[in-house]
């Protein structure tokens, strides 16, 4: 049974009297635009349970509360900010919602965007109800899931995973930051009991639908000069970790001929992966993670690991590609006198949209088109389990995971609009 734990501090509904004036999505990301901003990299780095991450979790709840919404924490670490019906009947609960954490240097709008227009959104739905123009029969919840970016801990969208069961809870909690800090240990320290965690088929049970907006990460919009999109699809893709050892030593003592640099491996494996997926239409391989053991300018690396991002729509031909890749760095590493290692760390094969549920967002979208992404999203893991679809806002500049993520504020408001469009309809069935 997976007790959910009511944050302490939920205080009754304010009375409407005392509610807060409605504010937009583009006042709502003000309030946050300050939290976990990096001046190195520019843009903002919000790993789960860091400081920013959790002021950001703050953030939510409260606007939450302040909303009258009900918010518990389950034990895998999700918010979750219910608008209960009056009988407090949750089943076919309606789900939206995003994530709060980053990518390191990521920008304003992935994930943010997808909550903050979730409360906008849950206020345009309240004043329909108190004006009789909306007669729920479902409760709305509003998610906000952990370790979506898997930026500390490896494993994207691992709060999904955990409360789906996609991922087995023992490799969850042993899964290791950059310090050596489990998740086990980590959650903990945020509060959460690690003998708990796992999956939650009580709070899946209660689920209806899910939709998720988020900030186009790409240029469909712009080029259709339109300002949202419906989901059709989410790219299949995993990642490796990929691990050459060679023979550490000293930068001036060591001649060339003989050496046995593992960054020299990593480099020419690099470029090899580039090239085989160049020659693999509709394939994206990427290494944007790179860990050099010791790292002195003086000194030859003694080990170098890395990270590799596949994605294809064809699972089958992800496989083989990495195959290929696998292939090739035997062979470099063998030339360079290192040994290889590859591990698998996720894969997510490609996912489309509930057809019936996208019709309906379609229905009361029609100038919206339908675009896939190549961007893994919690939507992606949900829709293994309930009706899930998703709605992207325009981002002019096409960038993401970089600072240069951008959004236009009267898109942001008509993406905020959309989706409540959309839960409307899905509130009454
Ligand atoms: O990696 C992804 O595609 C997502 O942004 N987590
Ligand atoms: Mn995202
Ligand atoms: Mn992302």
């Amino acid at each position: 049974m997976t007790t959910m734990t009511p944050l302490e501090t939920v205080p009754t509904p304010v009375p409407e009297e005392n509610r807060e004036p409605r504010s937009s999505v583009t006042e709502l990301m003000g309030q946050i635009a300050g939290t976990g901003g990096d001046p190195q990299r520019g843009g903002y780095t919000r790993p789960v349970y860091s400081n920013a991450e959790v002021e950001l979790r703050g953030w939510f709840i409260e606007q939450a509360e302040r909303r009258g919404l009900s918010v518990e924490q389950d034990n895998n670490g999700a918010l979750w900010a219910w608008w209960d019906l009056a009988s407090g009947d949750r089943t076919g609960a309606v789900v939206t919602g995003s994530h709060l954490d980053s990518v390191p240097g990521g920008g304003a709008f992935d994930g943010p965007l997808g909550v903050a227009s979730a409360l906008v959104a849950f206020d345009a739905l309240r004043d329909r109800e108190e004006l009789q123009a909306l007669a729920r029969t479902k409760a709305l919840v509003i998610a906000v899931f952990p370790e979506e970016e898997g930026s500390r801990f490896g494993v994207a969208c691992l709060g999904s995973r955990l409360l789906t069961g996609a991922i087995a809870t023992e490799k969850a909690l042993n899964l290791k930051d950059q310090d050596g800090n489990t998740f086990a240990e980590v959650a903990s320290m945020y509060g959460l009991d690690p003998r708990f965690m796992g999956p939650a088929p009580d709070r899946m049970a209660q689920l209806g639908a899910f939709v998720e907006l988020h900030v186009e990460q790409g240029l469909g919009l712009g080029e259709l000069n339109q300002p949202v999109a419906i989901g059709g699809s989410i790219l299949g893709h995993g990642r490796w970790r990929l691990g050459l050892t060679g023979q550490g030593n000293h930068a001036g003592t060591t001649l060339m001929e003989g050496r046995k640099d593992p960054m020299v491996a990593a480099s020419r494996l690099v470029v090899a992966i580039r090239d085989l997926a160049r020659h693999t239409p509709g394939a994206r391989a990427t290494v944007g993670r790179l860990n050099l053991v010791p790292g002195g300018t003086n000194v030859i690396a003694s080990a170098v690991d890395f990270w590799l991002d596949v994605r294809h729509p064809d699972d089958v031909i992800t496989a083989a590609l990495v195959q290929r890749i696998h292939d090739s760095g035997l062979l470099v590493a063998a030339e360079e006198g290192c040994s290889l290692t590859l591990s698998q760390e996720s894969l997510s094969p490609t996912v489309t949209f509930d057809p019936g549920l996208s019709a309906r967002l379609i229905s009361s979208m029609p100038d919206a088109p339908v675009l896939d992404t190549g961007a893994g999203h919690d939507a992606g893991v949900l829709a293994g389990h309930l009706p899930t679809a998703m709605i992207f806002v325009r981002n002019p500049s096409g960038i993401s995971h970089s600072p240069e993520e951008y959004v236009e504020d009267a898109d942001a408001e008509l993406g905020a609009a959309a989706l409540a469009e959309s839960l409307a309809g899905l509130l009454i069935d």
